[in-house]
């Protein structure tokens, strides 16, 4: 799973990836808009890994992973009082290589931080930043419909006539809706149109969780902002980065407590990632390995059986599956047993999150 983060120029992005993945990636207050990309790896935080890590003691212990794309290099710049649209090449395409977004604004005062748009407005700013992605993806739209027109009235096929027919008409009904400033992801599409406009990638068609960056003491202003696939929650940017920073657990405890600070929000963001994109886990324990699993929710029995290996789900027979809850209540694999709590499943099974899969399989 990897997420963007994208948000105007000085709104905190860094400073999030690095209270996100422990990063130390510089963060600046030059509000710069040269393209800039920084990658990397957060574990997921899960007390079901730890507890079940103390249960069989193993080798070694996989959390699920997340990827964060730092993207600097949007502009919402207005010089003559119009958008300045200008995501570039580049930018649309790092943008584009993700499976969410995860929209970082600036709620935070501080003068000394310039605003590229100069006063302080959350909701324009979302605005400013959903139209420019809208109007990237119209003009990918645009440019494709011109393509198979041509494509359609020559008789030179980009793919076949059916399908090229085909493409021309979903691309022909979403045409007008984002023409009008819709985000592709408020669009009612069908399983088959959904399926064909994957290939393009649309900005505007990726789930967003929007992170409202509050500085260190701000209230969370409530926010409307009515669209599919997306969720707003908030975040203390600059206290968390520096928080994550702190090598001891001591410390942020410390740290932590003086902000007032139940929980970081690091971990909430990460756990919302997965609702918003319909993620959930399975586990897999032994003395050798405890892992988390991330599969699409609904998985069933086979298709976990091949996130870890192709040849478990090419020789599946059964799944042994207890619930996570289950065996914590029984205390082991074989008091689970015993009280009937390990059962034997099919393919077809619907994988439930926090499930302990152990398949068995023949090659
Ligand atoms: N007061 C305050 N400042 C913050 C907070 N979060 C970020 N900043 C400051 O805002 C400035 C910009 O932060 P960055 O994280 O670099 O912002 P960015 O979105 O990555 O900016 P670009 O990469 O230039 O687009 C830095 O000086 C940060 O220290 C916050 O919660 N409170
Ligand atoms: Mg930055």
């Amino acid at each position: 799973m990897r997420i963007g983060i994208i948000g105007l120029p000085n709104s905190g992005k860094t400073t999030l990836f690095n209270a996100l993945t422990g990063g130390q990636v510089p963060t600046a207050t030059h509000g710069g808009s040269a393209f800039e990309l920084h990658t990397a790896v957060a574990f997921v935080p899960d007390a079901r890994v730890d507890i079940l890590t103390n249960m069989y003691h193993p080798k070694k212990t996989i959390p699920a992973r997340v990827e964060y794309a730092d993207i600097a290099g949007l502009s919402g710049a207005s010089s003559d009082g119009k958008q300045n649209v200008s995501i570039g090449g580049e930018l649309i395409n790092a943008i584009a290589n993700n499976d969410a977004l995860l929209h970082v604004v600036r709620v935070f005062k501080d003068d000394t931080v310039p605003h590229p748009l100069e006063t302080l407005n959350p909701a324009r700013d979302i605005a400013t930043l959903d139209a420019e992605l809208v109007f990237s993806d119209l003009t990918k739209i645009e440019n494709r419909l011109a393509r198979l027109e041509a494509s359609l009235k020559k008789g030179k096929l980009i793919s076949t006539f059916a399908d090229d027919q085909k493409e021309f008409e979903i691309l022909s009904k979403l045409k007008p809706q984002v023409d009008q400033g819709l985000p592709i992801r408020n669009v009612e599409l069908t399983a088959d149109e959904e399926k064909r406009l994957r290939g393009f990638q649309f900005l505007s068609s990726k789930p967003v969780l929007v992170v409202l960056n509050l500085g260190d003491d701000g209230d969370t202003p409530t926010l409307d902002y009515p669209h599919q696939k997306s969720m707003v929650t908030s975040a203390r940017g600059r206290l968390e980065m520096d928080i994550a920073q702190l090598d001891s657990a001591e410390d942020k405890a410390m740290f932590m407590a003086e902000y007032n600070l139940a929980e970081l929000s690091t971990s909430r963001l990460i756990r919302q990632s997965y609702d918003l994109l319909g993620k959930m886990v399975f586990f897999t324990v032994g003395e050798d390995e405890v892992r988390a699993w991330e599969v699409n929710r609904q998985a069933s029995a086979l298709e976990c059986a091949g996130a870890i290996h192709s040849d478990l789900a090419r020789g599946f027979i059964r799944a042994e599956v207890v619930a996570y809850d289950d065996l914590i209540a029984t205390g082991s694999h074989s008091a689970a047993k015993a009280h009937g709590k390990v059962r034997l499943e099919g393919k077809t099974y619907s994988v439930q999150d926090g499930d302990i899969l152990n398949i068995r399989f023949n090659v």
